[in-house]
Formats: C-alpha cells, sequence, structure tokens
C-alpha cells in the first residue's frame, strides 16, 4: 500500500471541483461542409452553469487542420469574417455561434468532414477545462 502526502490528494480534489464547477454545456453543434475542399463552419451553442465568466479560447479536431475562432460580419452589403482570440460566455448567461456571427472555420476539412457523418471537436477554456462535443455534419443548405 502506498502512502500519498496529503498536500498531493488535496490539490487533486481541488481541481477535480473546480473543473466540475466550471463545466460549459455544448449543444446544436454541426458543421456546415462545402463542396471543393472550401473551408467548413462549425455551429453551436455555449451554456456556462457557473458563477464565473469562462471563455472559449480555441478548438481542434483531427478532421481540420486548423479551427479557427472566427466573427462574421458585414459592412455596406460586404461580408468578412475575423480572427478572435477567445470568447466569453458570461455566467449564467449562453453565447451562440451561428450563421453571420462567431463560427469555428475549418480549414483543410479532411474526408472526415461529409454530410451525413459526426466528428468530434474539443473547444478549450480560459479556466483550463475542456470539453469535446460531437458535431453533425451538414450539407451546403444546412441539412
Ligand atoms: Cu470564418
Amino acid at each position: 500500500m502506498r502512502v500519498y502526502p496529503v498536500s498531493i490528494v488535496f490539490g487533486a480534489l481541488l481541481l477535480a471541483a473546480k473543473a466540475h464547477a466550471a463545466q460549459i454545456q455544448v449543444s446544436e453543434a454541426w458543421i456546415r461542409a462545402l463542396p471543393s475542399h472550401l473551408p467548413a463552419a462549425g455551429y453551436f451553442t455555449l451554456r456556462n452553469p457557473g458563477t464565473a465568466a469562462v471563455a472559449l479560447t480555441g478548438a481542434e479536431t483531427p478532421a481540420c487542420s486548423m479551427l479557427m475562432l472566427h466573427k462574421s460580419s458585414e459592412t455596406g452589403g460586404m461580408g468578412s469574417m475575423e480572427d478572435v482570440a477567445s470568447v466569453t460566455v458570461p455566467p449564467g448567461g449562453t453565447v451562440t455561434f451561428a450563421p453571420g456571427g462567431y463560427h469555428l472555420m475549418c480549414m483543410d476539412p479532411t474526408p472526415a468532414i461529409k454530410p451525413g457523418a459526426g466528428v468530434a471537436v474539443t473547444l478549450r477554456f480560459s479556466d483550463g477545462s475542456a470539453t469535446t462535443a460531437t458535431f453533425a455534419v451538414k450539407n451546403a443548405q444546412g441539412k
């Protein structure tokens, strides 16, 4: 039998409690696959059940060479998008990634990005937690 120093056990318990309290919930996750190897966009809703603000700081999936945080906007009828470093979810609040606004941009989609399939995407947060959710792949019409 091994005896662990109390401080290590206590530290692990603290970490577990912290991660649990701040766990962000992901729902309605999907990816729009486009023809001709064009970048695919990922959409979802984040809900923060915790009591502190948590920011989405990054995302990754084996199905894309890179998964970037983007925000679409329209100025004078011209659509454009920009990189964003993080997206904050307020305590008790939700943030929706949807066409025309925030989205994940999947560069170099692999054949796994195929309508009808599901791909695992890991979302990383400012509190050090990470959540992996299955994104349903839909076609260009969002079906
Ligand atoms: Cu984009």
